[in-house]
């Protein structure tokens, strides 16, 4: 396949000015209409031809101004409509006529049908799958569109921006007209139309304009819209008060759709999200759930601005909407919940999917600089890296500017197509500050190391942190240069206050150190008494910390650092030292120590009511098994890890019984209510819930918590003990079974019923998700439940997935192929579960190895998967 690359950018030889487009729905037979007003680029010669992109269409005819194309002037190949002989200067009108199937459109990439709604997915290259187009994110045009459809097929019809007017066209059919004023590019566009139940509420903007909200969803499901709307009204409050962005449209939409390829999509005016993240109730949504869709419609919401208003130049740009975006989302949750308790929920995130990924053979630069297949690159790397990029240019800095910044970039590039130089050209003026070596955060792969050692001399009071900076190779970067990484830290003294000197050796303003040279010494002198050094405090910079440190320096840190991400690390950090060594002693076979320190923090801990609850339930979470696999980095023995993990846990849970059984009976008992303080104290209960069924090595306590749950949180806690605790017994399989009786029909909750199973550990779950990929109602077309099934086994089930026999692997190569036929997006996605096969024991390495090949060798792969594949086997 093409190799696509940043330094090959070169604008269209012609300009659109504007865009009409006419929908014929039909199920199998979509009428589309396309006329595009173009002109000649200045400069570009006389008979340079009009190349459009195209992709799986059937093209009807092509007209110049109202007239049939002589065939000799054009051509059409799989991948575009090329038309010569058009005009050199004046404008000009080119007519596109093509048909559609949406019912047999199963990449979910185009118009597709999902549940008898008619919907579309542009982002990012989905346009040319409707019509013959420069579907690219630099060619912005303003867009007016009618749609036309049977009334009892759809009876609404939607599409961007404002709503022009509708009526009745002939033989019980309709149309609906939008005209969307603010020049976009083609990865916005959408369309939906289908018979749908409504929910409306309006908004009213900083300056008195009142916006209508409207949130489109299944019949029968508007009662479970309530917290969307809600959270889309605070995103719009918010970003008006944070960052002074007001929006800019008569109406704002939203629907929601049972088949879709990822979380939802910010097309302008028309959000359309995956329904599992905008439908919650109490009954049927968890904590989290609830946490993810106002993340997410805050996320979509914000893109009108960084991504919509601002789009990116092309697709190496993708982190300039996306990184940006990410960061904002996390602000707005950090401001709407317990902002140190969102940060750590961050970190596990970062570590858990970015980390990994950038110490494997998918790793890439937060802007990749070539690409085969651009969906493989809406990657944890682009999101959430790109968002720590982003935090990394607050904390250098600092608010004030930061703001300025981001003030001068929406007042500059409002209405343009963008790159990641303007962007840091806007900080780099409003702060004064030289941002280029910083900037190779965007150009350079891989997780920097930063090895740290400390001196203290008693006798001058002086105390010196040196820090040194390395990264190692990752694909295609054999050689890296130094960064700019922005290291946050606290010294704090043997009574716990904080020591607030200013070191000499290099720039270490308001308590961040700019490590910008390989090797650098900070002293500090005039220090009390011996401090301990608390470094990359909120995890200011996304870098791997190398640094030999007591049990005791940990403790300190954990009783008294002043902010509580960082008595939150320093207390993982214990944790994960003592399951590393375990893990390590399991695996040969040997003996494994007592936890004695590390249970006696953590019940501490837990016991200790001047924390937060869901600080508590936080700091309890023991690091998963692939996060100590991570730690361990090569030679991983799975079976190990968990043997470890499970006597650690056990020795926890004995010595907090009394703890655990009290704060398992403490959540909170009124109407049930997703705000943070409410799902906090759910968290720590459920978490005690699982300590305390370890402790008594059986299922009553978790089995009556099940029975006794009125809500989906405590209701799935309880069911996850059940099955991962206690395979097979009896109140595991009734809890399963009164779950599915309970929930037939509600594919959302079911989800959760297939992922908790998918993830019970052992050997024996790949047969498991095998006979429930086989029941008669799983649905393999939707991409929820595929992810709920295989996803969950493959990324979430350690044991289970890595069997080894080699079965897991078996298991979701031959799922790879088969999806793939249908859906190469999901397939590919799926797939990257396997991007750290090489740092397994030799043994499971070989059985993976030959799970990918079986994937090579299957016959014509998607270019999605054959380039996840390529990257994965070199
Ligand atoms: N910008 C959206 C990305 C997206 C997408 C990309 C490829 C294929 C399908 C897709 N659906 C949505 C989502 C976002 O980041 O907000
Ligand atoms: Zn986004």
């Amino acid at each position: 396949g093409q190799v696509y690359k940043l330094k090959d950018y070169k604008p269209t030889d012609f300009v659109v000015e504007r865009i009409d487009l006419t929908f014929e729905l039909d199920p199998s037979e979509t009428k589309v209409v396309s006329r595009v007003i173009l002109h000649r680029r200045e400069g570009v010669a006389a008979d340079a031809a009009l190349v459009f992109d195209g992709d799986e269409l059937t093209l009807d005819s092509v007209q110049l101004d109202g007239n049939d194309i002589d065939p000799s002037l054009f051509d059409v190949d799989e991948e575009s409509l090329t038309i010569r002989g058009l005009p050199e200067s004046a404008p000009f009108e080119i007519t596109v006529n093509t048909t559609l199937s949406p019912d047999t459109n199963t990449k979910l990439m185009g118009l597709y049908r999902t549940n008898g709604v008619y919907c579309t997915q542009c982002e990012a290259e989905g346009f040319r799958r409707i019509t013959y187009f420069y579907d690219r994110p630099d060619v912005l045009a303003v867009y007016t569109v009618t749609i036309i459809a049977a009334k009892d097929d759809a009876k609404y019809l939607l599409s961007n921006g404002n709503f022009l007017g509708s009526g009745n066209y002939d033989e019980g059919r309709h149309f609906a007209a939008w005209f969307d004023p603010h020049p976009k590019p083609s990865y916005l566009f959408a369309l939906v139309g289908g018979d749908l139940g409504l929910v409306e509420d309006t908004f009213t903007t900083m300056s008195g304009k009142e916006v209508a909200l409207k949130i489109y969803v299944e019949h029968g499901k508007e009662g479970r819209a309530g917290y969307a709307m809600d959270a889309l009204k605070r995103s719009m409050k918010w970003d008006e008060e944070v960052f002074g962005r007001e929006y800019d449209l008569d109406i704002f939409q939203l629907v929601a759709v049972s088949d879709f390829n990822m979380g939802a999509m910010e097309n302008k005016g028309l959000n359309v999200f995956n329904d599992k993240y905008v439908l919650a109730d109490p009954e049927t949504a968890t904590d989290a759930d609830y946490a993810n869709i106002e993340a997410i419609i805050a996320h979509e919401y914000f893109h009108n601005w960084t991504g919509n208003r601002i789009t990116c130049r092309d697709w190496f740009q993708l982190c300039l909407k996306e990184g940006l975006t990410v960061y904002r989302d996390h602000a707005f949750s950090a401001d709407q919940r317990s902002a140190a308790v969102k940060r750590i929920a961050e970190i596990r995130l970062l570590k858990a999917h970015q980390f990994p990924e950038d110490a494997g053979p998918l790793a890439h630069p937060v802007r990749p600089e070539t690409y085969k297949e651009i969906n493989n690159f809406y990657t944890a790397t682009v999101y959430e890296k790109g968002s720590e990029v982003v935090r990394m240019i607050r904390t250098i800095l600092g608010a004030d500017d930061f703001r300025k910044g981001m003030d001068l970039y929406f007042e500059r590039h409002d209405g343009d197509a963008s790159t990641i130089e303007d962007f840091l050209a806007c900080f780099a003026e409003a702060s004064g500050r030289d941002l280029k070596q910083f900037a190779l955060w965007y150009s350079q792969a891989g997780t920097p190391s930063v090895s740290v050692s400390t001196d203290w001399n008693e006798a001058a009071k002086s105390f010196k942190v040196t820090l040194e900076q390395s990264l190692a190779p990752t694909p295609g970067q054999s050689r890296k240069a130094l960064m700019h990484i922005p290291l946050a830290y606290g010294l704090i003294l043997p009574d716990g206050s904080e020591f607030n000197g200013q070191p000499q050796g290099g720039e270490a303003g308001n308590g961040v150190f700019h490590l910008t040279k390989r090797k650098q010494t900070f002293s500090f002198t005039d220090v009390p008494g011996r401090p301990v050094l608390s470094i990359n405090r909120g995890f200011s910079a996304p870098v791997n910390i190398a640094m030999e440190q007591s049990a005791d320096d940990l403790a300190h840190i954990a009783r008294h650092d002043s902010d509580g991400v960082s008595r939150w690390q320093a207390l993982n950090e214990q944790a994960m030292r003592h399951l590393v060594a375990v893990s390590k002693l399991a695996r040969d076979g040997r003996k494994l120590p007592a936890a004695k320190e590390l249970a006696k923090i953590l019940v501490d801990t837990a016991a200790d009511e001047s924390l937060e609850p869901a600080f508590r339930a936080q700091a309890l979470a023991l690091p998963a098994e692939s996060d100590i696999a991570r730690e361990i980095g090569s030679n991983i023995d799975p079976d190990a890890i968990h043997t470890a993990r499970e006597a650690v846990l056990s020795e926890i849970a004995t010595a907090g019984l009394a703890v655990f059984s009290k704060l398992a009976d403490r959540a909170p008992t009124g109407p049930y209510s997703p705000a943070a303080e409410d799902a906090g104290l759910r968290a720590l209960a459920g978490t005690a819930l699982a300590y305390a069924s370890i402790a008594e090595a059986e299922p009553v306590r978790a089995k009556a918590a099940f029975d006794a749950s009125n809500n989906m949180t405590a209701m799935t806690q309880a069911l996850q003990i059940l099955v991962h605790q206690f395979p097979g017994s009896d109140e595991a399989e009734a809890a399963l079974a009164a779950f599915k009786s309970r929930f037939a029909g509600d594919a959302l909750a079911l989800d959760k019923w297939y992922a908790i199973q998918a993830m019970a550990p052992g050997a024996g779950t790949s047969a498991r998700v095998e006979a429930l990929l086989e029941s008669p109602d799983f649905d393999r077309k939707n991409p929820n439940r595929m992810r709920a099934l295989i996803g969950s086994f493959s990324a979430g089930n350690p044991t289970g997935f890595n069997a080894p026999d080699g079965a897991g692997y078996r298991l979701l190569a031959r799922e790879v192929i088969d999806i793939d036929k249908r859906n190469p997006q999901l397939a590919a996605r799926l797939l990257t579960a396997m991007r750290s096969w090489r740092s397994f024991e030799p043994r499971r390495q070989k059985l993976a190895r030959q799970a990918l090949v079986s994937i090579r060798e299957a016959g014509k792969l998607s270019p999605d998967v054959g380039d996840i594949i390529e990257r994965m086997l070199a």
